[in-house]
């Protein structure tokens, strides 16, 4: 992980700089003068006047919360509530309309105050004056009434208004009747506010496409239906789209209690990765990467895969890059193809230390599938294999997915456009992607067990693969099923005997064919009925 370097920039070619004092752009590394002043009108939100000197001003900290309308309410400030246990049936009974807190949620200010967690420069940060417009895109399906109004009021409230161009809510076909003119009269206060609704349930992915493709923002902003915007969030995302319009930020997704409500702080230096099969995860930055760098807890950290539903990207950019492919159903994997997207094909996703967002992480999705969940995902994930992974797509599927390559058991649908696009966008490959990208990823070891494979070189002349009791920590009997379907153990590859129907360790060859006479390993014809040539990889991990 490096810190971002700065780039040349055609979006946005190097401002003209005015007048004054000399200052730090703590994000380009390089000095720039700051105009006299903002020529920003904070209170009217109005921003307006024609002439206009680029320059830069401190990041606003704007909050409508600062001094709450009532301060000794539940939960203000982010604070945890805890309930007497007599509302615990109550607090059940209700649970499942979002899978969290609800009527607790219900008691909590809609414009509720939240502490700014933000590190302590934050506040003393530059952004330019000019910087781009967004439209935030919120996209719901029977999202509880307190969430979806905080999830408003925190944009409303903490977003400098000449930033924010509108809100658009898209009610993915809910069901729910108080989502209905009990939502559009609520929300007929707020000029800003769209409401666009879906005849027909299409999935979080073709809803934010629905979205999209109305906002009049130059840069599109997504966020879940059930997030707390912190005070400082929105300028630092839009920074980072004004020095590159091919950078993709992410806030910090903190942590709002599905039990409690609180507003919780979550560790710094925390990137987006994933491991197989294309399971999203959050790792550290490494501390002597961290040292290297020289990194503070204000840099933008450079994220593999970014978790999916929080971040700001240039909208002319996001239809460049084919936005999202609109085969992906509901829920799942989509967050898997932007990045890869944005990484491939020329783009960088950072996470932004300065813009912090909480969420709700519940542990279930609260709505249903129309179709099977697991099915719906794991066909999302086949969709984002197919198309971006290359040769590396026989990980994905070696990692408890093999039946999806029975195209009778799963039809992932059409893909000649997305791979058409990848070759007209000219992308890089993932081998690229991961040795410059994700470097550090961890190699899959994978053991046969069930079989308890062994192969020990030093009792066996001539290296036979044999089946003995498996010791799990002994070196010599790990194996890595590698993407060129190779089963290698550290430089060698289990390969077939020169002679006879062994196994040694030379050629590369599919290793298929096994049967316990005695307790080594042959070579035989493929018999597709023998349960003895069949190979089950059940052991993941990780060095
Ligand atoms: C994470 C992402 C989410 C999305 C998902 C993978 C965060 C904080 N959240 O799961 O944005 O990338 O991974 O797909 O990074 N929704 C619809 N229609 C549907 C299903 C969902 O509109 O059919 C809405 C839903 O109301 C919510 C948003 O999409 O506002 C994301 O769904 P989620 O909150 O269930 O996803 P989450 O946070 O578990
Ligand atoms: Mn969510």
């Amino acid at each position: 992980v490096k810190v971002s370097q700065p780039r040349a920039d055609e979006a946005h070619p190097v401002k003209t700089i005015s007048q004054q004092t000399l200052v730090k752009d703590v994000d380009r590394k390089e000095e720039v003068k700051l105009s006299s002043k903002p020529d920003v009108n904070l209170m009217s939100g109005n921003h307006s006047s024609p002439v206009r000197k680029p320059g830069v001003h401190k990041v606003l900290s704007l909050d409508a919360t600062n001094s709450p309308r009532d301060p000794n309410a539940v939960g203000q400030f982010g604070q945890a509530v805890i309930l007497p246990g007599s509302k615990d049936a109550e607090v059940m009974k209700r649970w499942d309309e979002g899978h969290f807190n609800v009527y607790l949620s219900d008691q909590i200010p809609v414009d509720r105050a939240v502490p700014d967690t933000r590190p302590e420069s934050c506040a003393q940060s530059l952004v330019h004056d000019d910087l781009p417009s967004t439209t935030v895109i919120f996209c719901f399906v029977d999202e509880v009434w307190s969430t979806l109004l905080r999830s408003v009021h925190s944009v409303l409230n903490r977003s400098p208004p000449h930033l924010l161009k509108e809100i658009i809510l898209v009610d993915d076909a809910s069901t729910k009747d108080y989502l209905k003119e009990q939502l559009d009269k609520y929300m007929s206060q707020f000029p800003k506010v769209r409401i666009v609704r879906l005849k027909e349930r299409q999935g979080l992915i073709r809803a934010r496409l629905a979205g999209a493709a109305v906002a009049k923002g130059e840069v599109l902003t997504f966020l879940d239906s059930h997030i707390e915007c912190n005070v400082g969030w929105l300028e630092p995302l839009l920074e980072r789209v004004y020095l590159d319009r091919k950078k993709v930020p992410c806030p910090v997704i903190e942590v709002i209690s599905d039990k409690d409500m609180s507003y919780m702080l979550v560790d710094n230096f925390q990137r987006g990765i994933f491991k197989w099969p294309l399971v999203f995860g959050w790792s550290p930055v490494p501390e002597n990467v961290i040292k290297k760098n020289n990194m503070k807890d204000t840099d933008p950290i450079r994220c593999p895969v970014m978790a999916g539903g929080l971040f700001s990207i240039d909208k002319k950019y996001f239809y460049e890059l084919g936005a999202y492919d609109p085969g992906l159903d509901v829920w799942g994997g989509e967050n898997m193809e932007i990045s890869f997207k944005i990484w491939m094909c020329g783009g960088e996703i950072e996470i932004i230390p300065c813009s912090r967002v909480g969420h709700i992480f519940r542990g279930q999705n609260p709505y249903k599938f129309p179709k099977d969940r697991q099915k719906t995902v794991e066909r999302n994930l086949a969709r984002v294999a197919e198309v971006w992974l290359d040769e590396y797509k026989d990980l994905f599927y070696g990692h408890g997915y093999q039946h999806l390559l029975d195209k009778k058991v799963i039809n992932i649908g059409n893909l000649t456009e997305q791979i058409e696009l990848r070759k007209r966008l000219k992308c890089k490959s993932f081998k690229w992607y991961l040795e410059n990208v994700f470097p550090d990823m961890d190699t899959p070891v994978v053991k046969a067990e069930g079989l308890t494979t062994s192969l020990n070189k030093q009792h066996h002349k001539d290296a036979t693969l044999t089946l003995p009791v498996l010791f799990l920590l002994i070196q010599n009997q790990q194996f890595n099923y590698t993407w060129m379907k190779n089963i290698r153990q550290q430089n060698l590859c289990i390969g077939s005997q020169n002679s006879g129907s062994g196994f040694a360790l030379t050629l590369c060859i599919n290793c298929n064919s096994s049967e316990p006479q005695d307790d080594s390993v042959r070579l035989r014809p493929c018999q597709p009925s023998s349960v003895f040539q069949k190979w089950e990889f059940t052991h993941y991990y990780v060095k």
